[in-house]
């Protein structure tokens, strides 16, 4: 097949070579073979002239097809064979200019007298080649250097998932403790305010004491609510944590139940208040007819006995309820803050938590305990914003910008000296006082072919009478991060073509727009 192929294509050489065809692909040759009758149609097929007409410097065929070796057709093509380097086309204007083309080594677009243009196709293929191969070394040591980045970059990646797991379960646990601690605060400080007001304990205040206990604690638990439902949403599904998953499992389970169980306590403190206060009435009537003390020492215990039996059997249910529910992991936790307000009577009375008078050092004591576990808390948010912040960044298409952002590189251009920090921010720093001028922050990618090897900075210092300065950075395939040069095709917006491993391609692909190069036809003249 190739056999008969090159004899093809020996055959029309010989042909074309009679008949003194230049400026034609070999490969073309048999196009320009005459008919039986020695006539020849254009290429476009428009018009059938002499065979004789081809290449005789007067253009025939509107496509220029006629003229492949003159420079007689504006539209037509010169085709130079450079044998020893790279084949080329150019404008046929070119043809016998009396300069010699750069694009055609071989000289061959020049024949008239006026000028002689050497072969120059063999040292030209030479420093082309050893371009080349220098090219494929750098691509590969650049591609060395990428695989580098991105490996680099998964391990950040990781360690951070790591990291945003680690936040969110110690923030789940620290939340609890300050919860535990506003609640014992809340104790402290309302203990301390009636305290102040009457300095005497009544059994009734017990019973208030105790309803305001069970509303934090329902409030506990609605707080204690959000965080296992944000968790359930929020907890990192890639992890399979058991722990998270039995808490899970629980908090669902525990859903099925909580509103009935929440409207038993309404029910149950509707049921004390309605007790409490058929007591008062009581109280009142038989203040008035005996004298005040008295009849309130009669009179309280029993209704009293009766609520906190009440508010004790509603602690059990409610203490029995959540060992239930409660993972694992959280259960010691949750517990050991609740057990001791609702089990409190049957407690040795160590604390003033436990209905002691509280004074004004315990109290400011439990808000500064309260304040730091707070400031924890909040400290832990905003490492987990920081953490899901960096993970939410585009870092390219295999991560590769990540460990260059905020890498820095900078080049002096004579009048001012230009810095660009990947992902970050670019300056412009005048040589002759050091003034820095902001160019822009990088705001996106935006390439088109490779979205990544187009980087652009906005919302630089704007320009007197002008836009804002900005930035559109191009980077091609180097060993080192680098700014080649810098223009400024337009007033305040800066061009910067610069290098970097990131952008490296595979040896396959960076062959193939080698081969596509080659094949690009035409070649302006120098
Ligand atoms: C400064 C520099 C220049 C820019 C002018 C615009 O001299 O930032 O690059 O063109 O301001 O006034």
């Amino acid at each position: 097949m190739v056999a008969l192929k090159l004899s093809c294509i020996l055959a029309a050489v010989t042909l074309v070579s009679a008949s003194n065809i230049r400026g034609v692909d070999p490969e073309k040759y048999d196009l320009y073979n005459p008919s039986r009758d020695g006539q020849w149609t254009c290429l476009d097929g428009s018009k059938v002239i002499s065979h004789n007409a081809i290449n005789d410097d007067y253009c025939d065929c509107p496509d220029g097809s006629d003229e492949p070796g003159t420079s007689a057709c504006p539209n037509s093509l010169f085709y130079c064979v450079n044998e020893g380097h790279i084949p080329a086309y150019i404008k046929s204007y070119a043809v016998n200019d009396g300069v010699c083309d750069e694009a055609c080594c071989d000289g061959s677009d020049e024949t008239s007298s006026l000028i002689h243009c050497p072969n120059r196709c063999k040292e030209v293929g030479e420093t082309y080649r050893e371009q080349q191969a220098n090219l494929k070394q750098s691509t590969q040591a650049g591609l060395a250097a990428k695989a580098q980045l991105i490996t680099e970059a998964q391990d950040q990646i990781t360690q951070w998932e790591e990291q945003e797991t680690i936040l969110q379960d110690e923030i789940i646990l620290k939340k609890s403790n300050m919860l535990k601690l506003q609640r014992e605060l809340n104790i402290l400080e309302s203990k301390s305010t009636t305290n102040k007001k009457a300095k005497c304990q009544s059994d009734g205040l017990d019973v208030a004491t105790l309803k305001h206990d069970i509303v934090i604690l329902q409030k506990e638990l609605d707080g204690l609510k959000d965080i296992l439902a944000e968790m359930k949403v929020k907890h990192n599904h890639n992890f399979h944590d058991m722990a998270v998953k039995s808490a899970i499992f629980g908090y669902d389970e525990f859903m099925t139940r909580y509103e009935s169980m929440k409207a038993n306590i309404e029910q149950d403190l509707a049921h004390i208040d309605a007790e409490v206060s058929v007591q008062e009435e009581i109280e009142e009537e038989l203040a008035e007819e005996e004298g005040e003390e008295t009849v309130v020492e009669e009179s309280t215990e029993e209704p009293v006995d009766e609520g906190k039996k009440h508010i004790h059997t509603l602690a059990d249910t409610l203490l029995e309820k959540l060992e239930s529910i409660l993972p694992t992991k959280y259960k010691n936790t949750v517990m050991d803050a609740l057990i001791p307000l609702l089990k409190k009577d049957e407690q040795p009375k160590e604390n003033n938590f436990d209905g002691g008078i509280s004074n004004e050092a315990d109290v400011e004591n439990a808000r500064k305990l309260f304040q730091n576990a707070e400031n924890e808390v909040n400290s832990l948010n905003s490492e987990l914003e920081k953490v899901k912040q960096d993970l939410a960044v585009d870092y390219g298409k295999d991560k590769e910008w990540l460990k260059l952002k905020d890498v820095c590189v900078e080049k002096d251009e004579g009048e001012y000296t230009y810095s660009l920090c990947f992902l970050g921010d670019a300056y412009q720093k005048s040589n002759k006082d050091s003034t820095r001028t902001f160019l822009g922050k990088f705001e996106k990618f935006d390439g088109d072919k490779d979205l990544y090897k187009v980087h652009v900075h906005t919302h630089g210092t704007r320009c007197w009478n002008g836009p804002e300065r900005s930035v559109k950075a191009k980077i091609e395939c180097g060993l080192k991060n680098e700014i080649l040069e810098v223009s400024e095709p337009e007033k305040c917006e800066y061009h910067y073509r610069m290098l970097s491993p990131a952008v490296c391609q595979s040896d396959d692909k960076v062959q193939q727009q080698q081969t596509e190069k080659s094949f690009i036809p035409i070649h302006e003249e120098l």
